[in-house]
């Protein structure tokens, strides 16, 4: 057995300067930043839609832009998108975690995001061009519903979304279809929690939107793990098929990053790693993960495609839902949640 076969290997490396953003670095009082939507502008600059919250508990988004996505941010002076229940009651108590995928067929972004109210959170979709102006799609998941986003181009002729419904067995992946954004269907269990010790029991959520890379989707989620202590956020890889992505080819076992440094271990939700958005460098392999820590600023972690695929191809296992058995599962969900309720 080799020396490195007794360690772990190390997908992502966090950066020097981390944690990139914090609220002392904000233009007006916040409590905090994390959780941002990431793109890469034409130019090849990064924007960070942050999700930043107020002292009521309430969030909203901002934008902050950088050169080289590292250092030299410029944040907007005044929130850049802010929840507006006048219009859209379902965001009464704020708009939180967004996703963001650039769709070239529409030349325009797609923002995932949660609408946070009384009925709880769930999905709401909008569009921009330019982060400037918005135009909203209002709720496409109701609650309780979060942690999705949207594939960059059709399949076959439909938009795919992929979004994590709670439901009495579970909060489990699941993957939605739509000919126009607004209207959903052909809902589709794809990934599921699993259960007791293990790291992704019970609750997990699509992290960053699908990596389009030639071997499929490649799927960063977060597992959380309840402990006696409170919760563990973690990230796992799977790998979905390119032309059926409601087939997922390979899931990984173990988690590839988990809270480990100071700002990820200690904030105001403790040990918490939370992506929801990367870019890829000019070589088309290096990855750029940004993600809130412990719900309270935001951290910077690298990586390679091609070595998530290899760790993947390596530690992942293929699950074998056969179609049978997808609805199967899928029977027995819909049937304990009527029992429930
Ligand atoms: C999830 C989301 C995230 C948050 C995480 C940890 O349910 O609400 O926004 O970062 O919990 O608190």
């Amino acid at each position: 057995m080799s020396a490195s076969s007794h360690r772990y290997s190390v997908l992502f490396h966090r950066h020097p300067q981390n944690p990139i953003l914090t609220a002392a670095d904000w233009p007006y009082p916040v409590n905090s930043v994390f959780n941002p939507g990431v793109t890469r502008l034409p130019d090849g600059s990064t924007l960070l839609l942050c999700r930043v919250e107020d002292r009521r508990g309430h969030s909203h988004f901002c934008a902050a832009r950088s050169r080289d996505g590292i250092d030299g941010w410029q944040i907007d002076p005044h929130p850049t998108l802010m929840p507006d229940p006048e219009h859209y009651p379902e965001e009464i108590w704020g708009i939180e975690d967004p996703r963001i995928t650039y769709v070239p067929e529409m030349g325009c972004y797609v923002i995932a995001y949660t609408s946070y109210s009384r009925g709880g959170p769930g999905v709401s979709l909008a569009l921009t061009r330019d982060f400037v102006t918005f135009e909203r799609y209002g709720v496409v998941m109701p609650p309780e519903d979060k942690d999705a986003a949207l594939f960059p181009r059709r399949i076959g002729d439909y938009w795919a979304l992929i979004h994590r419904p709670v439901t009495p067995l579970g909060a489990h992946m699941w993957i939605s279809y739509s000919p126009d954004l607004r209207h959903w269907g052909n809902h589709r269990l794809l990934i599921e929690a699993r259960r007791g010790a293990w790291w992704d029991a019970n609750k997990i959520g699509l992290c960053t939107p699908p990596i389009e890379t030639q071997e499929g989707w490649l799927i960063i989620y977060h597992g959380v793990r309840q402990t006696a202590g409170g919760c563990l956020y973690r990230l796992g890889l799977a790998l979905l098929d390119l032309a059926n992505p409601q087939r997922c080819l390979l899931r990984g076992d173990t988690w590839i990053f988990g809270p480990e440094a100071p700002y990820e271990r200690e904030g105001d939700v403790d040990n918490v790693v939370f992506p929801c958005g990367y870019t890829l460098g000019d070589d088309g392999d290096t990855i750029y993960l940004y993600y809130g820590a412990a719900d309270t600023c935001i951290a910077l972690a690298t990586g390679s495609v091609r070595a998530l695929l290899d760790w993947l191809r390596q530690n992942g296992r293929p699950l074998t839902y056969d179609w049978r058995d997808q609805r199967r599962r899928e029977a027995e969900i819909s049937n304990d949640f009527l029992a429930h309720t």
